[in-house]
């Protein structure tokens, strides 16, 4: 496969394929501007660093598994078509148990799924673009108890510069409404969890995940995380500011059509307790997600569009 794949889309020295592990074809970037790293398992940006950063952007554990049917944690894992449980049902281990027996994966099937390959581009001014494409309907005829099923067409641009911009497309091509929701659930490296700050949310209202969905407004101007933290903010669209102290860069994330960003660290206990996370990995991680979930829902109508984008760029400061 790997022989195949750089046949057709290697770009000299700038792009090439290799594999993280049999199995699991991953494409590894290096332009004048950064580096990174995209599986094809999942669609998922794993690493993006650009040249002028002693620290990679994106946080990739330490002990991520590779396996077949789950998610590799860290980079930023595409959910879709549903977030969380599917229907919004409460998770069980590794997601929603149906009536006949099957599990229906939390966070949709888009990030344990292999996606192909459409196109590789040097573009102007060494900016390197990827067009992935994902078989969702083949795919999600293997969970029969999906109803819709998601006739559609799931595309994802990504393009490496100084900058990782990430497009997820999604078009309907059935002939009635389909309810989707997505995130792209980046997670970023910190300096330490304790020292770092979020901007863009204040005034907002979020659900607390940890409160059983709660409603509440943040007032903070700036978000400091002291404990494990899951929130959904809703009815945004507000670019997103992390400030690092520690690293002394501030990381912006421009969102385009997302009215969700979800926010999240597991903490100390939760971090202990996943076996694809160290004990100390809550502190160097943070998820900010640009969404579109629970009342942020998408109803796509036949033979429309929606472009969830994501632009992430670092400053010195
Ligand atoms: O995005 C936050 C969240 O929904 C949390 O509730 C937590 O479940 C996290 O996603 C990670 O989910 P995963 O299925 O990747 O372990």
């Amino acid at each position: 496969m790997i022989k195949k794949l750089s046949q057709q889309f290697s770009l000299d020295e700038n792009l090439n394929f290799t594999e993280i592990c049999p199995g699991f074809p991953i494409i590894r970037i290096n332009n004048k501007w950064a580096s990174a790293a995209i599986s094809l398992y999942g669609g998922q940006v794993l690493e993006f660093q650009p040249h002028d950063q002693i620290e990679p952007v994106l946080w990739l554990s330490d002990k991520a598994i590779y396996k077949h049917g789950k998610a590799i944690r860290g980079g930023v894992p595409i959910c879709w078509p549903w977030f969380g449980g599917y229907n919004d049902s409460a998770l069980q281990a590794d997601g929603t148990l149906q009536a006949d027996g099957s599990i229906l994966p939390a966070h949709g099937f888009a990030r344990t799924t292999l996606w192909d390959v459409v196109s590789t581009e040097s573009l102007a001014n060494d900016v390197t673009q990827i067009v992935l494409h994902m078989p969702c309907q083949e795919i999600c005829q293997q969970y029969q108890t999906i109803e819709p099923q998601f006739e559609c067409d799931l595309k994802l641009k990504i393009s490496i510069s100084k900058e990782l911009k990430i497009e997820l497309t999604t078009t309907n091509r059935s002939k009635h409404e389909l309810p989707i929701s997505n995130a792209l659930h980046s997670y970023f490296k910190v300096s330490d969890i304790r020292n770092i700050a979020i901007s863009g949310l204040e005034q907002v209202n979020y659900s607390d995940k940890l409160r059983n969905g709660k409603v509440l407004q943040q007032q903070e101007v700036e978000l400091s995380l002291t404990q494990e933290t899951d929130r959904v903010y809703m009815d945004t669209a507000s670019d997103i500011t992390l400030i690092d102290r520690g690293l002394s860069r501030t990381i912006t994330i421009k969102k385009g059509n997302s009215f969700s960003t979800v926010i999240w660290n597991p903490w100390q206990e939760n971090s202990q307790r996943m076996s694809d996370m160290t004990d100390e990995a809550w502190l160097s991680m943070v998820c900010i997600e640009p969404a579109n979930v629970h009342n942020n829902q998408i109803i796509l109508k036949p033979d429309t569009c929606h472009q969830l984008i994501m632009s992430i760029s670092v400053n010195a400061f």
